[in-house]
């Protein structure tokens, strides 16, 4: 169901996707608009989309969030949730990421797949494993729009699921190669260890996340592209950083990705 009208939808999204491309913390929506329900938060985040679209962004993927205890626990809902990835949102790996574009960014350790084939849902684990490509380590940089990092899902869906910056590592496996429940990572902040987990702290394995993000797209209609990147989730809690921090993410059997924030 939908509460509120069209032109509210696209005034939600034009508040909230000016306070990402202006790097400003905003008040959240449900303060305003305290009725708003999952089909219009997804709504704002589709319309964010459109407008990107339209000015010649390209979607490089999808993620799924909030996939993991930790990071549940860490912002108090209980929900997994999608967002999607522009272009620009990618940064090099050992590269730097500018803070002055961002408004308080946080870090997570996660395990991304790209997709050979179309994946529309419903489907079950097997035809998920069957779509996936190869297996990439991946840092997602997330920076919510509202302050103080706190809102409720409804507000954080609409807010393109506080997807920001992403690093590829540059190591690919086969999902033959790997076992991502038991794949370790490593987050190391400044050179102290800060997260340690497993694959399977995501839905007890990774995968699962892709199941979930095609049978929530399926809901609207929509499909897992062809050749889309997905981050699947972060396995541990996420870790704040700012200027001078220098992350490195350990990766059992896929190397590290690193980045310094400048
Ligand atoms: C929402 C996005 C969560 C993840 O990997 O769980 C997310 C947030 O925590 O701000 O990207
Ligand atoms: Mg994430």
């Amino acid at each position: 169901m939908t509460t509120v009208s069209p032109e509210v939808v696209a005034e939600l999204a034009a508040y909230l996707e000016s306070a990402e491309l202006e790097a400003r913390d905003v008040v959240k929506i449900t303060d305003n608009y305290p009725d708003l329900d999952f089909e219009d938060a997804y709504d704002i985040q589709w319309a964010i989309r459109r407008r990107k679209l339209e000015r010649g962004t390209h979607l490089a993927g999808l993620k799924a969030g909030l996939t993991s205890r930790a990071k549940m626990k860490q912002m108090g809902v209980e929900t997994p949730i999608y967002g999607f990835l522009a272009d620009y949102f990618e940064r090099p790996e050992g590269g730097e990421i500018a803070t002055s574009d961002l408004i308080h960014p946080k870090v997570e350790a996660e395990i991304a797949v790209v997709t050979k084939y179309e994946l529309r849902g419903p489907c079950h684990m097997g035809q998920a494993l069957a779509a996936i490509d190869f297996v990439l380590p991946a840092v997602e940089i997330i920076d919510s729009r509202y302050e103080n990092f706190r809102f409720d899902l409804v507000s954080v869906i609409a807010d393109n699921a506080s997807s920001s910056r992403f690093v590829l590592g540059g190591r690919m496996a086969g999902l033959g190669d790997v076992d991502l429940p038991t794949l370790g990572v490593v987050m190391e902040k400044n050179g102290e260890i800060v997260q340690l987990g497993a694959g399977a702290a995501v839905l007890n394995h990774p995968v699962n996340s892709v199941v979930l993000l095609a049978n929530m797209l399926a809901e609207r209609d929509e499909v897992i592209p062809e050749g889309a990147l997905i981050l699947t989730g972060g396995i541990t809690a996420a870790v704040a950083v700012a200027a001078g921090d220098a992350i490195n993410v350990r990766y059992q059997g896929l190397g590290s990705v690193s980045m310094r924030f400048v």
